[in-house]
């Protein structure tokens, strides 16, 4: 019979980080209509009427506004839908992304 002893006597901490966030910014322009990105902020970012108007408004008279933050993937994924769009009913209507400090 063997007297080793095998059972571990230290725990492993394991460290789950979590994924960095990234911004979706709306872009303000001259052009698209205050009601279609109303819209497209409802359709693609899921937000209320109110909420939508509100961070349309922002970006209008600040020049830009962060819509909401997620992983890599689904901000680029929202921004080009965004996108789309507006690019479908030919406005310039813009998302960008950035990631969060
Ligand atoms: N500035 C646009 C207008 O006056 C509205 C707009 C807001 C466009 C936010 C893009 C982003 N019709």
């Amino acid at each position: 019979m063997s007297d080793i002893v095998t059972s571990p006597r230290t725990k492993v901490q394991p460290k789950t980080e979590r994924p960095r966030l990234y911004k979706v910014v709306l872009v303000n322009d001259d052009y698209t209509p205050r009601e279609f990105v109303v819209t497209v902020l409802k359709a693609v970012f899921r937000t209320s009427d109110d909420q939508a108007y509100r961070i349309m408004m922002t970006a209008h008279q600040l020049g830009a506004c962060v819509v909401a933050v997620f992983t890599k993937d689904v901000a680029e994924t929202k921004a080009t839908e965004g996108t789309d769009e507006g690019r479908r009913k030919g406005y310039p209507l813009m998302f960008t992304t950035e990631p969060e400090e």
